[in-house]
């Protein structure tokens, strides 16, 4: 369902017409506003009245993560406090989180631009939705909330973890949509088969995953555990929450970008420059229509490619592709670049099994290695009884995934094969690496 044909359908010229009317109004509230934004931009001497084409959004300096935690908590917002209506925050893994803030017409946008992404989705007015992203600081649980109601369906505002009493409501309350992380879906579609009941056959038609890296295999085994079609959601808090872009439940194929509110660009990580069309680089987001905390080519160290080609559910939105991992957890090992998502779709190609690994990267000498730790499938432990390392079943199947790693990623990785149920399992975001390269040595 096109919940906004004007918008999701308009020609690219108009579209473009609209973006740089926005991005003009945004720059020059930020250059007046937000004192950073000024200094920033009269060091890159650059003023507001010379942005008259979408190319000189380039002539703009970028934003950093590093720059948010620098004005830590409130030095970047473009209205007084007073008018704040809502903060969140990334939780960060070092240092101080990063503070985000919205006002009133902020809250009312961003559902209005969730509605859209859930229609996308598959989602109508009516449905009744399971959203087990976590609430909190997080903009996960309350970003899909605002965005399920506002499309007139009804929430049911789980969050994450007690992973059984999910189970229930959704047993229960026979919702048709569900969102969260893949990793923490994947976990409830175990806990229902542990639980003895059939996945495939529960009222769930579509779910709305996203939050973290993930691949094709992980989204097969989700939609024929479940019986449903899952559609990958992007966002991040900075720029706004979830509903940055979303797959069509029709071609699931790209993310559409709510490009009226949210610039995209994909530069060179390491020169900053424009990459074109269909080629992977950084992503970097401008936002358009947000009041109380804009942001100007915020480099999101997501990567991706985009695609700017009309897709077939109707919509003209440029498409991001799905992202590949962030350039944070880019592994090197000797010389070759690896995501962890790389891995991932590997080994869930692989019946033995299950969907639930970790990557331990370890530090020997100069040399960084890989350690892949993957779990075998409570059918296959049953049929093998044992996994003792010099089990014969098991060293073979040690020394296929040794292979089929190899063959895929180019390097050679250590693979450590474990019990059902024995891998930590996710309640939001996966932790997918485990790094010991800093320990002991
Ligand atoms: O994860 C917002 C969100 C909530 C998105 C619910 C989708 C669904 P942050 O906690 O600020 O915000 O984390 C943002 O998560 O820069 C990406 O690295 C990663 N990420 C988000 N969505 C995806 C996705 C939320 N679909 C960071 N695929 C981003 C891959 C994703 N990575």
């Amino acid at each position: 369902m096109i919940l906004e044909p004007a918008i999701e359908q308009l020609a690219r010229p108009d579209m473009e017409a609209l973006q740089l009317s926005r991005l003009q109004e945004t720059v020059s509230r930020v250059y007046a506003r937000v004192p950073f934004y000024r200094q920033a931009m009269d060091a890159a001497h650059v003023t507001p009245d010379q942005i008259r084409t979408l190319r000189d959004l380039e002539r703009l300096p970028f934003t950093r993560k590093s720059d948010l935690r620098d004005h830590y908590p409130f030095g970047l917002l473009a209205v007084p406090l007073e008018d704040v209506q809502r903060f969140h925050a990334s939780s960060g893994t070092k240092g101080k989180p990063t503070v985000v803030a919205y006002t009133r017409v902020d809250i009312r946008r961003w559902a209005r631009i969730v509605a859209r992404a859930v229609a996308t989705a598959g989602g109508k007015p009516g449905d009744r939705f399971h959203n087990a992203y976590g609430y909190g600081l997080f903009t996960g649980g309350l970003g899909l909330h605002y965005g399920i109601e506002e499309l007139g369906a009804a929430v049911i505002p789980v969050s994450g973890g007690n992973t059984p009493r999910q189970v229930q409501l959704i047993m229960d309350f026979r919702p048709r949509g569900i969102s969260g992380t893949p990793s923490y879906v994947m976990n409830i579609v175990d806990e229902m088969t542990r639980m003895g009941l059939d996945a495939r056959s529960t009222s769930l038609e579509y779910g709305i995953l996203g939050a973290e890296p993930w691949s094709e295999s992980l989204r097969q085994q989700i939609q024929e555990g479940l019986g449903i079609k899952a559609m990958d959601i992007y966002g991040l808090s900075e720029v706004i929450g979830p509903g940055v872009a979303i797959e069509c439940i029709e071609a699931q194929n790209g993310l559409h970008i709510a490009e009226d509110h949210f610039l995209p660009e994909v530069i060179n990580p390491t020169t900053g420059e424009p990459v074109p069309d269909g080629e992977t680089g950084e992503l970097v987001f401008t936002s358009l229509t947000k009041e109380a905390f804009p942001v100007l080519r915020y480099r999101t160290g997501d990567i991706a490619s985009l695609d700017p080609e009309p897709c077939r559910c109707g919509r003209t939105l440029v498409r991001m592709s799905r992202v590949k991992g962030r350039l944070d957890d880019m592994l090197i090992i000797r010389g070759v670049n690896v995501f962890p998502t790389e891995v991932e779709y590997v080994l869930l190609q692989i019946p033995e099994l299950a969907p639930h690994y970790q990557i331990e990267v370890n530090r020997v000498g100069v040399m960084d290695t890989l350690e892949v730790h993957c779990e075998v499938t409570s059918e296959y432990w049953t049929a093998v009884q044992s996994v003792q390392p010099e089990h014969p079943h098991i060293q073979a199947l040690r020394q296929k995934i040794a292979h089929l790693l190899k063959s895929d990623l180019g390097i050679s990785v250590g693979v450590r094969v474990h019990q059902p149920r024995s891998l930590a399992r996710s309640e939001g975001k996966a932790v997918r690496i485990i790094d010991r390269r800093g320990e002991g040595s």
